[in-house]
């Protein structure tokens, strides 16, 4: 691939994240506002290139959703410091323990309250969808926060493809359950297999994206692959990795982490300043990589895409 000025950094110094800043840095210089290039292997589709602004360490989302000027957190802390509990429950156990996972082949089963149910291979959906790039922060419930520049897809791209019936309420999704694979998954931490849900409006909302990769390459092991959900205005537990299958249903469905531990996990899972963790605050987090600790805002940051899904409920009860 065409790096601009990487000819002279040895490639032992080369990060992913020089690379990736690089390459944009060079699409930026070329003027070129709307390129197109072609992913290697998992991540495959096309993607389309940032347009200006890029060659700063800040970045903007091509879309216009949820931009954001925070630095990106280097591609070595987003791939090695993970939660990701069917590889161990340690931040660094996922990228040691994952390395060996073959996320291809890869079928997800879409199912419930749909017009068309049936079960895909992952190849086949990306090869009808557009995947692009997204930098969105993302807020750990644990008061940890990175910004990453996500590769994927409306989820709402593939809902309008399998047509939900009326009687669709929310989306349910599931993790791969293989514990000849994953080995968490023969402990018994949590009740596996991990789920998580939406209710149907944060499903199609344009910021809710089904992920692929991250950096521009194919998604790491450590953070989901081959697919993985991303709700930016969320605690990031409601991101879960390597799903298999997405059930359309017609009552509220219960996620691992609101059934292991009611009082503290919620199923909405807002990022909300206001409502403390019982065992900690969330007013404050940490982001990786840096010292001082930075306030939470409201949805995240989202909010003004967002608050309105909520304007009836009380937050503190439905959290
Ligand atoms: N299947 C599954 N998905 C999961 C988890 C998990 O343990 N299993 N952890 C969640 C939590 S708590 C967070 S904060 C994010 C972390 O994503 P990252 O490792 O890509 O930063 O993944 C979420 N998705
Ligand atoms: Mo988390």
């Amino acid at each position: 691939m065409l790096i601009g000025r990487a000819a002279d950094i040895p490639s032992s110094e080369i990060t992913p994240e020089r690379l990736y800043l690089g390459r944009r840095a060079f699409l930026a210089a070329a003027g070129m506002a709307a390129a197109a290039f072609a992913l290697p292997g998992a991540a495959r589709g096309l993607v389309t290139a940032a347009s200006g602004r890029q060659a700063s360490r800040s970045a903007r989302d091509p879309a216009g959703h949820a931009a954001t000027d925070d630095k990106l957190t280097p591609y070595e802390q987003v791939t090695t410091y993970n939660n990701y509990y069917e590889f161990g429950t340690g931040k660094d156990e996922p990228a040691l323990h994952a390395r060996a996972f073959r996320p291809r082949p890869w079928t997800v089963e879409v199912g419930g309250e749909v017009a068309h149910p049936a079960r895909y291979d992952l190849d086949d959906i990306l090869a009808h969808v557009t995947v692009q790039e997204r930098v969105y922060r993302l807020r750990c419930v644990e008061a940890w926060s990175m910004v990453i520049p996500w590769m994927g897809f409306p989820l709402r791209q593939l809902i309008d493809r399998v047509q939900p019936t009326s009687q669709a309420r929310f989306v349910e999704f599931t993790t791969l359950y293989a514990p000849d694979r994953m080995p968490g998954e023969r402990s018994g931490v949590l009740a596996w297999p991990y789920v998580e849900g939406l209710r149907m409006d944060e499903a199609t909302h344009p910021l809710t994206l089904l992920v692929t990769g991250l950096y521009g390459r194919a998604l790491p092991n450590q953070n989901g692959a081959p697919l993985r959900l991303v709700v930016p205005w969320k605690y990031g537990f409601k991101g879960i990795k390597a799903i298999v299958r997405i059930r359309f249903v017609r009552t509220q469905p219960q996620n691992t982490w609101a059934i292991s531990a009611p009082d503290e996990y919620g199923f909405y899972a807002n990022v909300n300043p206001a409502v403390d963790h019982p065992r900690w605050s969330q007013a404050r987090e940490r982001r990786i990589g840096e010292f001082f600790r930075r306030p939470t805002l409201p949805f995240n940051g989202y909010a003004d895409q967002v608050a309105q899904l909520y304007a009836r409920m009380d937050l503190r009860r439905d959290f």
